[in-house]
């Protein structure tokens, strides 16, 4: 039995012991310190081959041994620490001792933010609306049947109810799919003369390039004695004119909704191509050449939405709307695809 340790490990060790520190201590920076502590412990460190040369020796020269590798490593470890600590100070002084930071470079403005294209469009439908005389109400966005379908004249068996698809709670809820049923309940709570328009997100299971499952609209409504549709053309053009260009080109083209009767499309001339049909001599893509483009749905107010709020279809009349807010952007800034205005991505929103 016996506890030397073996001649070529010892050797080694006595290396070691003698030249690690200079190593550690001779390290100039901390780059260099670094690459002595790598020579040391790291994965081919010498401190690292020495552990390696344990595995073959009697458990008695392992102890011994061990205890003198574990002595040096924790002695190493203390001086690597040290050294760092008293580079640190070192440069720490040069740096007092160097001219002082100039704190007079004026600092980073921050860049300001501004409103997303659908909220300054949505702004822009609403102030006009609201110089013209409506009143904005806000509403629900989980609806009920009632609300958003039956009140307004389509039936559980309704084909229309097809277009308008969206998603339902089990407890027969749903995400609106039109803010329609916020008119609806002004109506309920109030008599006539009625002017709302009712701004917000509404839900359909729609999904393409100019059509989202999540969209933005707002509707107006007009309700008094003796509204005609004179009434809503005057108002729908003078609105189009405000928010487009005053020189607009505006057409009704008769067209069906459940809740208004007669109804109509209604068409502005391609702000594009500025109606003519044409960019750079080659077919405007935005009207397909038709020099037109659909901007909103518009209708006298069926008689059957009046009963169902209580209003007597004999006595009063009123006029509906409805615009699309991403169609609206889409025409005044250029935005050809829908899903740029959910894309969250600055290059985009930059441009507005
Ligand atoms: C469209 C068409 C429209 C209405 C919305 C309405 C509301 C009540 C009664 C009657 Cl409370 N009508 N709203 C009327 C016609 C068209 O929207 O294409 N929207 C994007």
């Amino acid at each position: 039995m016996t506890d030397e340790i073996p001649g070529g490990l010892k050797d080694s060790l006595l290396a070691l012991e003698r030249d690690a520190s200079g190593l550690v201590d001779e390290a100039a920076d901390k780059a260099e310190l670094e690459s002595a502590r790598v020579a040391l412990f790291g994965r081919r460190g010498s401190i690292t081959a020495l552990g390696k040369q344990l595995a073959g020796l009697s458990a008695d020269q392992k102890r011994a041994a061990g205890k003198r590798i574990n002595s040096l490593r924790s002695s190493l470890t203390e001086q690597l620490k040290n050294r760092s600590d008293s580079l640190d100070a070192q440069a720490q002084a040069r740096e007092l001792e160097g001219p002082p930071l100039d704190y007079s470079l004026p600092a980073y403005a921050p860049e300001p933010g501004h409103p997303h294209p659908l909220a300054s469009s949505m702004e822009e439908v609403r102030s006009i609306l609201e110089s013209m005389g409506f009143a904005t109400a806000e509403g629900p966005q989980v609806e009920d049947e009632y609300h958003n379908f039956e009140a307004l004249n389509i039936p559980a068996d309704h084909p229309a109810r097809d277009m308008q698809d969206t998603f339902f709670t089990r407890d027969g809820h749903l995400l609106r799919t039109h803010t329609s049923p916020v008119q609806i309940r002004i109506m309920e709570k109030s008599s006539p003369p009625v002017a709302v328009i009712a701004p917000g997100a509404v839900y359909r299971q729609d999904d393409d390039i100019t059509h989202s499952p999540m969209f933005h609209q707002v509707e107006g409504l007009l309700v008094d004695k003796g509204v005609h549709f004179g009434h809503l053309k005057g108002v729908l053009t003078e609105f189009l004119r405000a928010l487009f260009d005053e020189d607009l080109g505006v057409r009704f083209r008769p067209s069906y909704f459940p809740f208004t009767e007669p109804s109509a499309e209604v068409d502005i001339s391609c702000v594009i191509c500025s109606g003519s049909g044409a960019v750079e001599n080659s077919r405007c893509r935005v009207c397909s050449g038709t020099a037109w483009v659909e901007i909103l749905g518009a209708g006298m107010v069926h008689p059957a939405v009046f009963e169902a709020v209580g209003y007597d279809p004999g006595v009063y009349s009123g006029f509906a709307f409805g615009v699309g807010i991403e169609r609206v952007a889409m025409l005044r800034f250029g935005i050809a695809d829908i899903r740029h205005f959910y894309s969250q991505d600055l290059r985009f929103l930059q441009q507005f």
